[in-house]
């Protein structure tokens, strides 16, 4: 049996995260430059796939599976590749695919390598990520016990979450999914919250959000319907800087809901969201009245 990597192991794989996400995210720029069309569309018209999407994954994966061949990859877009090590590599080759279309700078690519099952929600540990934002120069990456850092042209400084503030002075990032069925009940339940904090930020890129809050650019952050890809890289970022990430009444972080930020904003925001159902969709009926 392989051991589970040590802490020794989880700055190699942080370097070797940061490197991949590095070459991606240049060829991610040079993809942007050269123009974007869209390739495909995923579960709704608007869930876009372009050309670079997927070359950036095949960058990506062709780096992680020559650097460690035996590390399993789960990517975005090009599926789910077992490997016998107990860790895998959870990629996101652009976070924010449609900030990429129309050339708004938020967008990244995220890679995380996680133990245990990247596709259970709380089975899996992340031991390593970066989180890199060609378009703004940005280098998010952390390490398991050895905190969070972001990287840019003024330097590189260590990351920490603000002290709570109370909810009604918290920024609140959040997003929105693909499908409009899903939507009706996530604007039923920002148009509750949007009274109750200072504002509301959407910023259209999931690990981005997460890196926000673990910079104190957000006080916190909620979202129904991320996937590993979109979770995993910034969830270790915020983790390291000190949030809470969290899902539900003590259920993980995962599809069903994401809450992430100093422990205080969290259980505030938890208190406020509860009664409101973030984590299930809107029944068609309700959907109809509530309009
Ligand atoms: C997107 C996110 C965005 C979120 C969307 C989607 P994609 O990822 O990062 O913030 O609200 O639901 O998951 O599709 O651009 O990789």
């Amino acid at each position: 049996m392989t051991r589970p990597a040590d802490v020794a192991d989880v700055h190699a794989l942080r370097d070797l995260a940061e490197r991949v996400a590095r070459e991606a995210g240049h060829l991610v720029l040079e993809g942007r430059a050269a123009g974007v069309d869209v390739e495909t569309t995923k579960t709704s018209p608007v869930d876009v796939v372009t050309a670079v999407d997927t070359a950036s994954e095949r960058l990506v994966r062709e780096a992680l599976h020559a650097a460690r061949p035996q590390d399993g990859i789960l990517g975005e877009e090009l599926g789910h590749h077992e490997g016998p090590s107990g860790l895998t590599w959870v990629v996101d080759p652009i976070d924010g695919t449609v900030n990429f279309l129309y050339g708004i700078p938020a967008y990244a690519v995220s890679i995380a390598v996680v133990s245990g099952d990247p596709t259970v929600p709380g089975g899996w540990t992340p031991l390593a990520a970066c989180v890199h934002a060609p378009a703004q120069g940005r280098t998010y990456t952390a390490a398991r016990g050895a905190g969070a850092w972001r990287e840019d042209s003024r330097g590189r400084v260590r990351l920490a979450v603000n002290e709570a503030p109370p909810l009604s002075r918290a920024l609140v990032g959040t997003g929105f999914g693909y499908r409009a069925e899903r939507r009706v009940g996530q604007g039923r339940v920002v148009a509750a919250l949007l009274p109750q904090v200072r504002d509301i930020r959407r910023v259209g890129c999931a690990s981005l959000d997460l890196c926000a809050v673990a910079a104190g650019e957000l006080d916190g952050y909620y979202e129904r319907g991320l996937q590993p890809w979109d979770l995993a890289g910034g969830a270790l970022v915020a983790l390291e800087a000190g949030a809470v990430v969290t899902g539900l009444r003590g259920a993980p972080a995962g599809e069903d809901l994401v809450l992430a930020g100093p422990a205080d904003v969290v259980a505030a925001l938890e208190g406020v969201l509860a009664p409101l159902g973030p984590d299930r969709d809107d029944e068609p009926g309700v959907v109809a009245t509530a309009w």
